[in-house]
């Protein structure tokens, strides 16, 4: 857990005249809640992975700070990484598949439980706001492939070009050996997975992804999938997960770390038990990175990954900071 905020007691706030004022009004309480002085000293606050994720996370606080929605934060906040030719495993600028083909996976939840996704989704540099299209306008929770670019394009997203020459020559290197071999922590595990929660407690995630570079055509992994790359329950918290989605979606590990949650974990002990959960069932762990972060309600932060060299970026109190995650694997 993570609490850098100074604490105030009960008598502090008295001290300043707070407690016992009863014309305290609604707007300078939620102020209070803002600068970390309300019932939850630790909110609002915007987390998320890896080192891109300070950039997205600084979008996302733009709104949290104008008491803006945890919904609006994340979506804005992943669509920096999305939109960053320089990332190259999310949006505009990703590895393709082997076959030279950028394909995307994203997901969006917000506080009533509602969800949208898009699955192998080609040519929209945003995905993350497909997603919450089809959480918003359709019966569905996911829609993949032609279907979900159809949709897009009858919504007004507009369909471009999304392998940039840096990716292209990457990929032509690649082919030279074909070997598809994620490589741990490096350029093929940059999914943006976001959570925030804001100014009125609410919690949303969020999580957008090309996915692990040179995968076959067609395949899919945990960043759209609900419940594996990202889940939230506003009664519990939230989690998002990062790396080799296979081993993800084998445990559910985002739904598994809000129930563990639920039922009394804190959030690090829940992102412990997830890591455990594939440490335990998957016999090649160590060849392999996967990254969780999760937030309760209290605004306490836990994160954990199998490998070295998972960071994440929390912004909270006013500070926007990348952190090195603890990790199962000790050399
Ligand atoms: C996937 N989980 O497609 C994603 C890749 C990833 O950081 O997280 N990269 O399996």
């Amino acid at each position: 857990m993570i609490n850098r905020r100074r604490f105030l007691s009960g008598s502090a706030l008295a001290s300043m005249g707070l407690l016992l004022s009863p014309s305290l009004k609604a707007e300078t309480l939620r102020k209070l809640h803002f600068h970390g002085i309300g019932n939850n000293e630790q909110t609002p606050l915007v987390v998320s992975t890896w080192q891109h994720g300070l950039a997205a996370n600084y979008a996302a606080w733009e709104i949290l700070k104008k008491e803006g929605s945890s919904l609006d934060a994340v979506e804005q906040g992943v669509r920096i990484s999305e939109a960053d030719p320089k990332v190259s495993s999310v949006g505009y600028g990703g590895n393709p598949d082997r076959d030279g083909n950028v394909t995307l996976d994203a997901c969006i939840m917000n506080k009533d439980g509602d969800c949208g996704s898009v699955a192998f989704l080609q040519n929209i540099k945003h995905p993350i706001s497909v997603a919450r299209l089809v959480m918003e306008k359709t019966p569905h929770v996911m829609l993949s492939g032609k279907g979900a670019l159809q949709f897009a394009i009858e919504n007004g997203f507009t369909k471009e070009d999304l392998l940039t020459e840096k990716a292209r020559v990457r990929w032509e290197k690649w082919k030279i050996k074909s070997k598809y071999e994620p490589v741990i922590n490096i350029e093929n595990h940059d999914t943006i997975g976001m959570l925030a929660i804001d100014n009125y407690g609410d919690v949303a995630g969020a999580c957008t992804t090309s996915g692990l570079a040179y995968k076959m055509h067609g395949r899919v992994g945990d960043s759209p999938i609900i419940g594996a790359g990202m889940y939230v329950d506003n009664e519990v918290g939230g989690a998002v997960a990062t790396g080799v989605g296979e081993l993800v979606m084998k445990t559910l590990g985002a739904f598994l770390i809000v129930e563990l949650m639920r039922n009394g974990k804190t959030p690090q002990q829940a992102c412990k038990e997830a890591i455990k959960r594939i440490t335990d069932k998957q016999k090649d762990y160590k060849k392999f990175q996967v990254g969780y972060i999760a937030i309760n309600k209290s605004g306490e932060i836990g994160t954990f990954s199998i490998n070295k060299g998972f960071d994440y970026a929390l912004y909270q109190d006013g500070e926007n900071e990348l952190i090195e995650s603890g990790y199962f694997l000790k050399f």
